[in-house]
Parts: C-alpha cells; structure tokens; sequence
C-alpha cells in the first residue's frame, strides 16, 4: 500500500474504532473489541475494500501504534482516543514524576481555572515527554504545554493507566496539580 492509503484507512479505523462503528454497522465489544473478518466485511460493504494483509500493514506503520490486534490475531481495537463508552481495563500504573499535556493556547484560563477533563473522550491524554506533548497541541496552532505533577497527584490517589500505545490516561487533572511550562 502507498503511504497515503495507509493514513487514509487509518484514519477510517479511527473513525469506526473510536467513535462512530455504527456508520458501518458493528458494535465492538465493553473492551472495544471487533472481529477483524467480520471488520473487514463492514468496511468493504461501506466502499473499503481491504484485505487482512492490508490492515496488518496500516496497524504496523501506524506512526503512533493507535491500533491493537489480540494475542490471538483475530480482534482489533483502538488503544486510546475513543469517543465510545468503553473499558480498556489497562492496569492502574505508577505514573513518572511529571507528565506532560500540550493544548492550543487559548485553552490556558479555562484549564487553570477548571482543570484538564476528558472533554467527550474517555480519558485526558498525558504524554511522558515534551516532544510528543508539543507536537499534541500543535495540530491545532499556537499551543502551551502545561506540566503536571503526576507524582502528587498518584500520591493522593488518582489512578493513572499507560495504554499500549503509551498513552498516559487519567479521569482528570484538577488545576491544583497544573503549571503552565
Ligand atoms: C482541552 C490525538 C478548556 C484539551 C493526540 C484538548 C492525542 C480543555 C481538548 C489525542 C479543558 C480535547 C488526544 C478545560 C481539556 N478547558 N480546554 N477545562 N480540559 N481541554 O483531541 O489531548 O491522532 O480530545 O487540552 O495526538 O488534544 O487522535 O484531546 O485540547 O494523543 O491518535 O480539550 O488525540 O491523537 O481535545 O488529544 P482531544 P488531546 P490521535
């Protein structure tokens, strides 16, 4: 597959593994699970037509590893960013020291007053480094990146989870535990 067909379907995936499967008529499971045959099916009867090698080769030269295939190569997920109610049952994880969190500028008073909440996905996005955190608000234009104490916040008791795509994910950052770098 070219590069492009690639980012093409992944985008695709994220669409029905993330937020909308009901488009072409699946419903994964409390996990976020989906059949990868029966995927397949749907997606070719909603005009992508794909073969399994062709979604193994979109999973792997994924740039940020966003889709999980099962120890037993039959079901796929999105490893995070789902709009979709779901568990992804992550182990709670000591989180490092500081993590990290880039949002377009305009969003600093708000979130100094209120917060980071999950904002219609299932979790706030915490990146362990700068780089990834930067680059996470910069799609969206002028950014900040704000530094928060993961360290304080494990010690009063929020759980933190690390996708498998290394994803920081928690249920919310209160402002107390938020500076902007
Ligand atoms: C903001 C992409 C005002 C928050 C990325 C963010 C990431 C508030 C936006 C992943 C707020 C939600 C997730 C408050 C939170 N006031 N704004 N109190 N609390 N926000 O897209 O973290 O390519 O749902 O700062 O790379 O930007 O999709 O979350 O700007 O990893 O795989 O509300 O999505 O990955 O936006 O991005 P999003 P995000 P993918």
């Amino acid at each position: 597959m070219v590069d492009m067909d690639v980012v093409r379907v992944s985008k695709r995936l994220s669409k029905v593994l993330r937020h909308r499967p009901e488009t072409i008529g699946i419903t994964p499971d409390a996990n976020g699970w989906v059949d990868i045959d029966a995927l397949l099916v749907a997606l070719a009867e909603h005009g992508l037509s794909l073969t399994r090698q062709d979604l193994d080769e979109v999973v792997s030269k994924n740039d940020k590893k966003r889709y999980t295939i099962d120890e037993s190569g039959t079901r796929i997920r999105a490893a995070q960013g789902h709009s979709i109610e779901v568990r992804l049952e992550y182990p709670a994880t000591r989180p490092p020291a500081v993590l990290y969190h880039g949002t377009p500028r305009r969003n600093i008073g708000s979130i100094l007053e209120h917060g980071l909440d999950r904002a219609g996905r299932h979790a706030v996005h915490l990146s362990a480094d700068l780089e990834t955190a930067s680059r996470v608000g910069a799609r969206r234009g002028e950014f900040v990146v704000f530094v928060i104490d993961a360290a304080a916040m494990a010690r009063d008791g929020f759980p933190f989870h690390r996708s498998d795509n290394g994803v920081w994910l928690t249920e919310r950052v209160p402002a107390a535990y938020l500076t902007v770098r």
